[in-house]
């Protein structure tokens, strides 16, 4: 295990030149330890000692970026890469459109950029926390090994946020990057800072639609970061993608492999529930859980942070290259708001969109996804539909919030607090049926088996079948 906080080349496989950065080393050597203890405290629990067979990044080239090796995970080797440097490139956007891209943190943007950075950085720790108890209930070893491979990337993620911490932000950010260790996903005093991340996922389900959704924003948040003008942010958020799209495969297929199986169970004639699958209505409540908690966090839906993120050229939109406006200095965004109490449609000005932008984006994203687990209902003879919710549904941010006294159905239809509260149970997952999912995970972890609410994956991990030794 590793123990040592010596960090080298060796240890750290990293594209940062990080065995001649004296000062990086260092600070990462104060880290390190405490990370590992983190990890060991809160990370995966009861699985430390297994081999596990999981995708390591030893370096950015093609044949680099996933090395799949046996590795007990507290042995998981964290590098920090960046996409390799643009010669010439320049800000994409906003008001310094056009000149070169910071090498440096600019002293103007400061706080904002270790803002948006300390809030990326948080997501990542707090996953890991959120998924911790998961490898008791693994439906099958492959599944093991994939929730495994999340959570050890997610860690990496934390690394990689770390890096930009250390490197760039001196004291604060040494102090930022402990912080990032010390809260705690939905503990009282020290939560986690977004919503969702203090969620609990307490099932597998849980797990393939926070996958599907929530890892989902994290692409879109990504994909609008690794625009930055600060260029280290931009290349570092980059290669992150390359992984978090497994992350989203685990959820996206996950879920309908869950539906493929009550569809099986369905079209035999027999009873869902007596099968052990997971019944569709049930299935619909999960989904409209995690769609709009992630909804959340895209914030709110006209928001000044958002607007100045933009305008000082931190933060662009998802493919920033597919606009023809770069600097959004006119232009409006037409939008659904509350007024006096009625849904009225107006024009804001499009910089202070940019949430609902991106919020736009990612919904597109995921009614693609809903749309294929459909055709797996279809393939199955099986005529009902899964939909996602409206985007009102379900708020506790932006202008939609419940918090502000307000409440919609799934068709994001106003309705009072009394028909919310009646109807709450019809369209979230309540404590029956919370009771129903958790009751069906049980360990299923021989080779080749799989658990009775799942159906078994297409093809296995790296070439390798699903009878696989996934984990030993
Ligand atoms: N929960 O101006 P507003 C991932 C706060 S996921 C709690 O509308 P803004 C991953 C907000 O901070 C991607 N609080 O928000 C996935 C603000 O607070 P102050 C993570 C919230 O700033 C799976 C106030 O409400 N990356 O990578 O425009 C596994 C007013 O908000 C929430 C990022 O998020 C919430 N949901 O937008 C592992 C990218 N939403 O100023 C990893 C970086 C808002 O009143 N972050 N608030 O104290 C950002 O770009 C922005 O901070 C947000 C919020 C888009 C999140």
């Amino acid at each position: 295990m590793t123990t040592s906080a010596v960090v080298s080349d060796d240890k750290i496989p990293n594209n940062v030149h990080l065995s001649s950065d004296k000062r990086l080393q260092r600070a990462l050597e104060q880290w390190l330890p405490n990370y590992l203890s983190w990890w060991q405290d809160v990370g995966p629990e009861g699985f430390q000692a297994r081999d596990v067979y999981l995708r390591t990044a030893i370096s950015v080239e093609t044949d680099g970026w996933a090395h799949f090796d046996y590795v007990k995970m507290p042995d998981y080797r964290w590098g920090i890469f960046l996409v390799p440097p643009e010669e010439g490139k320049t800000i994409g956007f906003g008001d310094h459109m056009g000149q070169p891209v910071w090498n440096e943190v600019p002293g103007e943007y400061r706080n904002m950029l270790r803002r948006i950075i300390v809030t990326q950085a948080d997501t990542e720790p707090a996953s890991v926390e959120q998924q911790r108890l998961l490898g008791k209930t693994a439906p099958s070893l492959y599944d093991m090994r994939n929730l495994f491979q999340v959570n050890v990337e997610e860690g990496r993620h934390l690394w990689a946020m770390v890096y930009l911490l250390q490197s760039y932000f001196g004291k604060d950010g040494r102090e930022e990057a402990e912080a990032l260790l010390e809260r705690r996903s939905g503990d009282q005093d020290k939560p986690r800072i977004l919503g969702a991340f203090n969620q609990p996922i307490t099932t597998w389900l849980d797990f393939f639609f926070f996958t599907m959704f929530t890892d989902r924003d994290g692409k879109f948040q990504l994909y609008a970061l690794s625009e930055s003008g600060f260029d280290p942010l931009a290349r570092t958020t980059r290669f992150m993608l390359t992984e978090e799209a497994h992350h989203m495969f685990v959820g996206e297929t996950g879920v309908d492999r869950v539906v493929a199986r009550t569809a099986q169970i369905m079209q035999s004639g027999k009873d869902v529930e007596a099968e052990g699958g997971v019944p569709l209505p049930v299935l619909q409540k999960y989904l409209n859980l995690w769609f709009s908690l992630s909804e959340d966090l895209f914030g709110g839906e006209i928001s000044s942070n958002a607007a100045d993120f933009f305008a000082s050229g931190l933060k662009g939109r998802y493919k920033e290259a597919q606009y023809d406006d770069h600097k959004v200095l006119s232009g409006d965004y037409r939008m659904t708001v509350l007024e006096g109490g009625a849904l009225v449609e107006k024009d804001v000005p499009l910089r202070t969109a940019m949430n609902e932008v991106l919020r736009d984006n990612y919904v597109e994203d995921c009614q693609r996804a809903v749309d294929k687990w459909n055709r797996t209902l279809d393939k199955h003879g099986q005529s009902e539909r899964l939909v996602l919710p409206h985007r009102r549904f379900h708020r506790q941010q932006g202008l939609f919030s419940m918090g502000n006294g307000v409440w919609f159905d799934p068709a994001g239809r106003r309705i009072d607090e009394a028909a919310w509260l009646a109807g709450k149970a019809a369209w979230l997952p309540s404590a029956a049926d919370v009771a129903y999912v958790e009751s069906l995970m049980k360990s299923t972890i021989g080779p080749g088996q799989i658990a009775s609410w799942v159906a078994p994956p297409t093809r296995g991990i790296n070439g390798q079948p699903f009878e696989f030794q996934y984990v030993r």
